[in-house]
């Protein structure tokens, strides 16, 4: 007989305060559960309205669990499961963008945050500009029903302006250096090519706190959702799997301080960002990404699996020797207990995080997670091999071939731009990929030409696991 399907009888349910763009297993593993945590401990009306900016996927997976879902924590002991029961409605943005604006729009959400992945800011990677050569960007400009992230908070700000209303906050929540920063410079010059009174009020007005946010929650399989069937003896047709480990550090600057009570559910308000971000970014990030393409061509398919090969597990922390000096530790933070914690993390058994879902856009992510490691050690005149070494393991991924020359499904929105752009020699792949100025400042690029060529040169010579072994003797 086939469960019953999740469902939770709901009398009343708090209203709308919150609308988020992207509504991926990772906000719905992290932000929500928060929210979630905030609201049972200390109230408040915020609710969350979820919007797809692509697939209905999620929406018609939720729709008939009247948007419930289960949340399983994945202790190395065994999963706990948890209904989560935030979520109002889901919203698809390209079936009826209007909708998407006038929810935004209601005078009772205060925030808007996102997780729109690095490429969803329609940015420029290594200047952090908003990139005009963008399609979206170029539409969202002369058309009232967007279709970028940008361009849905820009309109619904504008009509907010219109109508008298204030604007609301908007919360990133992906994993960009100085996110908050980051979007606000995209937001008012896309605002200032529109309108420039709007541009000022919004400079004046809006808010845009910096957050570093930290939960592995690997995509949610079909293998998953049977698992959590067979735990809960209820159909659940979007779970999301995550792992006990959560951390989120939020700027404590909103507009009117208008939020939930989120320390009161763990989080960390603080009036500086920047340290956490920092290390997060190149401690977590830069060795998820490393092991990535390295433990891919490798062989390995999670992480888990990779740092289970002694040589992989010397290697990550071989390369967070090199990262550790390039960090600032945030007040009461011990580097060496992050680093130990992390390598916990990854070897998590029950969390399934596959190298090749980590190593997509790869091009948007190395700037923030190794590149700006790499500068500040080259500064400090301090050699980085295991970093380089993650570069050249990048490249070759990216070149789109693996070590018995099968084709790698890379996915990437420069993915063709790099394939073309690569040789079959190591050391022209190297000078073609560093050439790519969206990535790579040219003077960051010829510092970076030997170094990285040496690696590459034993990445493609020996391959993988003898290059992560050689580079730690
Ligand atoms: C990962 C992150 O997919 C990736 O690129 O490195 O999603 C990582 O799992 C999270 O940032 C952990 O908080």
């Amino acid at each position: 007989m086939p469960a019953n399907r999740l469902m939770l009888p709901r009398t009343s349910r708090p209203a709308t305060g919150i609308v988020h763009l992207g509504l991926g297993a990772f906000f719905r593993a992290f932000g929500c559960v928060y929210v979630a945590d905030a609201m049972q401990a200390a109230g408040g009306d915020w609710g969350i309205v979820g919007v797809s900016l692509r697939s209905p996927d999620t929406r018609d997976a939720l729709k008939p669990q009247d948007w419930a879902y289960t949340s399983v924590t994945l202790t190395p002991d065994g999963p706990q499961t948890r209904v989560i029961d935030v979520l109002n409605d889901v919203l698809v943005a390209p079936e009826d963008p209007q909708a998407v604006l006038d929810a935004m729009c209601d005078p009772g959400v205060r925030i808007v945050s996102l997780t729109v992945t690095e490429k969803g800011y329609c940015h420029n990677p290594a200047t952090g500009a908003l990139n005009m050569g963008h399609p979206d960007i170029l539409y969202d400009l002369t058309h009232n029903l967007p279709r970028s992230a940008p361009g849905y908070l820009v309109r619904a700000l504008q009509q907010r302006h219109a109508a008298g209303i204030a604007p609301f906050t908007v919360l990133t929540c992906d994993n960009l250096p100085h996110n908050g920063a980051l979007v606000r410079g995209v937001v008012l010059d896309m605002a200032r090519r529109i309108d420039p009174a709007l541009a000022d009020w919004i400079a004046e007005n809006g808010r845009f706190p910096a957050t570093m946010v930290d939960r592995i929650t690997p995509a949610t399989t079909d293998e998953d959702i049977k698992t959590v069937e067979t735990l809960t003896g209820l159909h659940d047709a979007a779970p999301v799997m995550h792992e006990p480990f959560r951390q989120w550090a939020v700027q404590d600057d909103f507009v009117n301080g208008d939020r939930p009570d989120l320390a009161a559910a763990g989080a960390q308000l603080v009036d500086d960002v920047a340290a956490f971000e920092d290390m997060k970014l190149r401690m977590l990030n830069g060795t998820h990404s490393a092991l990535a393409y390295l433990g891919y061509l490798a062989g390995h398919e999670t992480i888990s699996d990779t740092v289970a090969d002694p040589a992989f597990a010397a290697y990550v922390r071989h390369c967070w020797e090199e990262i550790m000096p390039a960090v600032a530790a945030p007040p009461g933070v011990d580097l060496t207990d992050y680093a130990d914690a992390l390598f916990d993390r990854y070897a998590n058994p029950a969390i399934r995080h596959r190298t090749w879902q980590i190593a997509m856009d790869g091009s948007q992510k190395l700037p923030q997670r190794l590149l700006g490691t790499l500068r500040a050690n080259l500064d400090a005149g301090r050699d980085s091999p295991a970093l380089c070494l993650a570069v050249a393991g990048w490249m070759r991924y990216v070149a789109g071939k693996d070590e018995a020359g099968q084709p790698i499904d890379v996915r990437d929105p420069l993915a063709d731009l790099m394939r073309d752009t690569a040789t079959d020699s190591a050391t022209g792949t190297v000078a073609a990929l560093l050439s790519l100025d969206q990535i790579f400042p040219a003077d960051l690029a010829a510092q970076l030409a030997a170094p990285v060529s040496l690696a590459a040169a034993t990445l493609w010579a020996k391959g993988a696991s003898s290059a992560v072994q050689e580079v730690t003797q």
